[in-house]
């Protein structure tokens, strides 16, 4: 059964965030959302979501990269072209076109949805995803000082929370990463997230980092580093995952043949969508190295494709999934994304596409641009 695209509207929302996220590169407070409506030649329709951010500070791409890339260049190669399955679209994509993932992929995992209601399978099933609840954790940004962190990481492992990751950077690190630590005690589930804000010349606060048993410390180095990982996770105990700097199975593979890090974070765009993240789930799998389902502070578009990614059976960790009332006042489908006090997440496995309904008249309430190609 092949897909043959004759429509992508692009449109941008403005979701504003309960609370501003900040992280070591920047701080997000309303999220400009690029969302997609794909339809193909039978009229079979899916909603998708682009979850590049206004600034380049995680990636090269911004949600003003993605539009130009979709429009000039992904779109024009699929509408009207034939595809025999949605795992050949990274394969077209790829060639003669680089980078660009979180525009490709917006597209590409649409395509996967169109499958999905073509075949009426859920998501999860047509990814070949076993399990009916996945694991959630959250993802805490940088506070002002470690007492309101402590705070917010308390109410976390409360609420049911499955894994809580600090966000750091160089002067909001070993106090707040202890202070939780302490309140916490041995057992609770915590990580670190750098997101690249460290080089190798600050080995000892590394090292201090080291001995708080965490589950594990994401994207200490460069948003582009694989050998310098390498160098680092050589002197530290606790795994290095690595985020930013997967953006393909390849380098998965130099991860893992550089042993570099021992965990690694999916991202479904930032490796140019699900083909690219099932390649990536399969070798770590291969390879007895875990993998778990990061996020963009997602509305509840793009949270349903994680969703589904999450339940393949590698994704051993709990994920960056928290539910839609953890970004929201009001998420953009009903029903909201919830979480039950064990920190865990329904997978909607008895119907095709996202799982939920998309609000469209909120959706059109909140546009700010909007543009079609194809007819
Ligand atoms: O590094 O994982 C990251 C959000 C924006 C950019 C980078 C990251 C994040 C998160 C958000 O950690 C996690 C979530 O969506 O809950
Ligand atoms: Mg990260």
């Amino acid at each position: 059964m092949s897909v043959t695209l004759r429509q992508i509207s692009l449109r941008e929302i403005q979701l504003e965030l309960k609370e501003p996220f900040r992280i070591s590169s920047g701080t997000a407070t309303t999220r400009r959302i690029m969302l997609l409506e794909l339809v193909d030649v039978d009229g079979t329709r899916a909603w998708s979501e682009c979850v590049a951010g206004e600034i380049p500070n995680y990636t090269p791409e911004t949600i003003d990269t993605c539009w130009l890339a979709i429009t000039k260049w992904i779109a024009p190669a699929l509408l009207e072209t034939p595809i025999e399955h949605p795992s050949h679209v990274h394969g077209k994509l790829e060639r003669n076109f680089r980078g660009h993932q979180m525009a490709k992929a917006a597209v590409e995992m649409g395509m996967w949805a169109v499958e999905s209601h073509r075949q009426d399978k859920s998501l999860a099933e047509i990814l070949g995803g076993t399990r009916t609840k996945v694991a959630a954790g959250v993802s805490l940004g940088i506070q002002d000082n470690p007492q309101a962190l402590v705070e917010k990481a308390t109410a976390a492992i409360a609420r049911g929370y499955q894994k809580v990751k600090l966000k750091i950077m160089p002067g909001a690190d070993v106090q707040f990463v202890g202070a939780v630590r302490e309140a916490l005690g041995k057992t609770a589930p915590l990580m670190a997230d750098a997101n690249n804000a460290y080089t190798l010349a600050d080995i000892e606060v590394l090292e201090a980092l080291d001995k708080f048993g965490l589950i594990m410390i994401e994207q200490p180095l460069a948003w582009d580093d694989i050998v310098r990982h390498a160098e680092l996770q050589k002197k530290l105990v606790t795994p290095i995952c690595l985020d930013e700097s997967i953006t393909s199975i390849d380098r998965a593979e130099d991860m893992l043949t550089l042993s570099a890090g021992r965990i690694i974070n999916i991202k479904p765009a930032r490796v140019g969508g699900f083909s690219a993240s099932i390649a990536i789930h399969d070798l770590c799998k291969k390879n007895n190295v875990p993998v778990w389902c990061g996020g963009m502070l997602e509305s509840g578009i793009g949270r349903g494709y994680n969703v589904a990614l999450a339940s393949l059976p590698n994704f051993r960790l709990p994920g960056d999934i928290s539910p839609s009332d953890r970004y929201w006042a009001r998420d953009i489908v009903t029903p909201e994304w919830t979480m039950d006090t064990d920190g865990l997440v329904t997978v909607p496995r008895d119907q095709p596409g996202i799982g939920t309904t998309v609000n469209v008249d909120l959706v059109d309430d909140l546009t700010q641009r909007h543009e079609t190609l194809g007819g």
